[in-house]
């Protein structure tokens, strides 16, 4: 059952698309605390799953957390928010309910943080609607809660391929020399990401046609060896006259304003920009249009980058740092002028104080950014989203996003954004899968191998472990970092042998993928959401259910060679070195510790499930789905949910 509660004038954020009535009775669950928030009473056992892109565990209890989108490339145990707005929990324990808090400002939860018993969630202003769902179980409420979000976005199948990306490529040889070491050494691979530096002076929707000439010539280049480019877009427009996008923009007052009614400046990579509207339809219809010069050119991918919005800095407020600065050194600087001084210059950037000095015109009001501040990465992708129905109806155009709001899964997945190469960051990846499920977010995956920092083999290679199983596989770094090409490392075999299984799990992952889609279900799960009453299950932390045949458990130490593992059930262990190089062993329920060496994919099938299996290919588009294995139980069928539709497929059988 789904309850709906308004509280104020909120404002409509569209991430709820069933009509539900609004209901006359008391908020059930929640003492209003006066101060613009919700209590609730923990108890000892409760569990609160949820908030989609966080950090620390599944369960979320004993820390606290803030719903306010920032480019924050410190994913750390006391970071409080990260790039997207999520705001669904689900508490299991002596109550069961889900709740999603729909509102675009910023919001905080403290989650038996400060009171190990206490939840309190806080609004700034306390206008929002309040979802209650009740149910038999956690998979029945999460299921209600996404059928009334709305059907998730599809990717391509080929999205499904391993993607090679690093912030650093500058030119198109780089990028053929990368499609060339691959194809050389047969590592499969279905896609390369072109970052910041293929376009002209960072300008959206131009290619720098020096670095990067006859643009069509090389993508049809690049697609003949089977590899899609997938440019990035960035949220802020260059101000630079002749530059259509920014010219358009400003004469149709497309972009969002200051105090005073003129466009609102602030600094990116391209140095000074403006930043669409994107709230406003037609903003929207105009952006989303853009897209058409890239597609044409024979792109059929993009991620959304910079959408929180990020700001390197308002003109406004660098005008008045650096008059401060001026004057503090004309004194001799002390103490507090040196920290006044640091303190100033590093809060320059993603300056939250800068939300309340631009402004967005919403159903034909003028609102403060810091209203609807979570709302900005959603609608851009919204743009591309709603544009791409019309420029490409009868293909799927891969589209993920960094920023998000519950909605924007309707339009494109996410990627975790500027994790790195930290073991803690491996398991951070696996941790999120569940939550971001919960919200819709299913074409998900973080930068494997780690973004920001130097990578290490192993890393890659327990990394690989765990993304060959995640939708969003792609190996992307930041500049200055050791490269992480996977030709890169000594044991490059050893790699290449975890994307040949990959390639062979596709059928199987895409069509898992599907179903949850089609049917509003995780991909992703926590044991207890199948395991409600074993008390064991409800407390891993470092296992996922995957689909309704797999368990993985991936190692997430460095050095080890193996890792406790908790078995709700009997199961199958398969012991992976290749597609062809595998053994499978059965294990009975309860702890184990599981032994997988680095070059070894360990993972488990349900009891009684099987699972397709096919065989390496280069790229997706060779995959032979006409003869998939089985693996798994003998007596076991599989239900094949593909792009035509599904079939039942028994082990033994040839599929077709
Ligand atoms: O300020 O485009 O998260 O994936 O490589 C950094 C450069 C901007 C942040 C993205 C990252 C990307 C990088 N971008």
């Amino acid at each position: 059952m789904i309850q709906k509660y308004v509280f104020g004038s909120p404002i409509e954020t569209d991430a709820v698309v069933e009509d539900i009535p609004v209901s006359g009775e008391k908020l059930p669950f929640f003492e209003l605390t006066g101060d613009n928030g919700f209590l609730y009473q923990l108890a000892e056992k409760d569990i609160v799953y949820g908030l989609g892109e966080q950090v620390r565990g599944i369960n979320k209890r004993g820390w606290k957390y803030v719903s306010c989108n920032s480019d924050n490339p410190h994913h750390q145990e006391d970071t409080v928010s990260l790039y997207g707005a999520h705001n669904f929990l689900l508490i299991s324990g002596e109550e069961l309910f889900g709740v999603f808090f729909d509102y675009p400002g910023s919001m905080s939860f403290d989650i038996g943080f400060t009171r190990r018993d206490t939840m309190k969630v806080l609004t700034s202003d306390f206008n929002l609607y309040v979802y209650i769902i009740t149910g038999e179980n956690e998979k029945e409420i999460v299921k209600q809660f996404r059928r009334i979000i709305g059907q998730s976005y599809i990717a391509p199948k080929w999205a499904f391929g391993y993607g090679q990306s690093r912030w650093g490529y500058k030119s198109a040889d780089e990028i053929r020399t990368v499609a060339e070491e691959y194809r050389k050494r047969n590592i499969p691979i279905d896609s390369i990401y072109l970052d910041i530096d293929y376009m002209e002076h960072y300008k959206d929707f131009t290619v720098n046609e020096e670095t990067f000439p006859e643009i069509e010539k090389f993508c049809a280049e690049m697609k003949a060896m089977g590899i899609h480019l997938v440019p990035i877009i960035d949220a802020g427009v260059k101000i630079e006259k002749g530059y259509s996008v920014y010219e358009e923009g400003v004469r149709n007052n497309y972009f969002c304003k200051d105090e005073n009614g003129n466009d609102f400046t602030g600094a990116v990579w391209p140095g000074r920009v403006h930043f669409p509207d994107f709230l406003d339809p037609e903003v929207r219809k105009w952006f989303g249009e853009k897209y058409s010069i890239l597609l044409e050119k024979g792109f059929d991918g993009f991620w959304n980058d910079m959408n929180e919005p990020a700001i390197f800095y308002s003109e406004k407020r660098l005008a008045s740092v650096m008059e401060r600065i001026n004057e503090l050194s004309k004194e001799n600087m002390g103490t507090d002028g040196f920290f006044e001084f640091t303190g100033l210059v590093n809060g320059i950037s993603n300056n939250t104080g800068d939300y309340d000095c631009f402004f967005h015109k919403v159903d034909g009001k003028m609102l403060p950014h810091s209203k609807v501040h979570n709302l900005y990465g959603y609608n851009m992708t919204k743009a591309a989203g709603e544009a791409f129905k019309k420029l490409s109806p009868e293909k799927r155009i891969l589209m993920f996003s960094r920023s998000s709001y519950i909605g924007a899964h309707r339009y494109g997945g996410i990627w975790q954004g500027d994790n790195k190469s930290w073991w803690s960051h491996l398991l951070m990846n696996l941790q999120m899968m569940p939550s971001l499920n919960m919200t819709g977010f299913l074409y998900t995956g973080a930068d494997t191998g780690g973004f920001g920092s130097d990578t290490t083999e192993d890393l890659m290679l327990r990394w690989l472990q765990l993304s060959v199983f995640l939708p969003l596989f792609r190996n992307h770094s930041a500049q200055g970092t050791r490269p992480q090409e996977l030709y890169r490392f000594e044991n490059c075999e050893d790699c290449k042998r975890m994307i040949e299984i990959r390639y062979g799990l596709i059928p199987y992952l895409y069509s898992e993928y599907r179903k949850a889609i089609l049917r509003d279900e995780m991909m992703y799960r926590p044991l207890a959401f199948d395991f409600r009453e074993d008390e064991d299950a409800r407390s891993v932390e470092d296992q996922l259910l995957l689909g309704n045949e797999l368990m993985i458990a991936p190692v997430y130490k460095q050095n080890a060679t193996g890792r406790y593992v908790y078995l709700p059930e009997e199961m199958m262990l398969v012991r992976m070195r290749s597609p062809e190089d595998f053994e499978t062993e059965t294990v009975e329920p309860g702890h184990h510790y599981i032994r997988a060496e680095l070059n070894e994919l360990v993972f488990f099938i349900r009891k009684d499930k099987a699972i397709p299996f096919g065989t390496a290919a280069p790229d997706t588009a060779r995959l032979d789905t006409s003869s998939l294995r089985f693996i798994g139980y003998p007596e076991a069928g599989y239900e094949l949910c593909e792009e035509e539709g599904t079939s039942v497929l028994h082990m033994f059988e040839e599929h077709k």
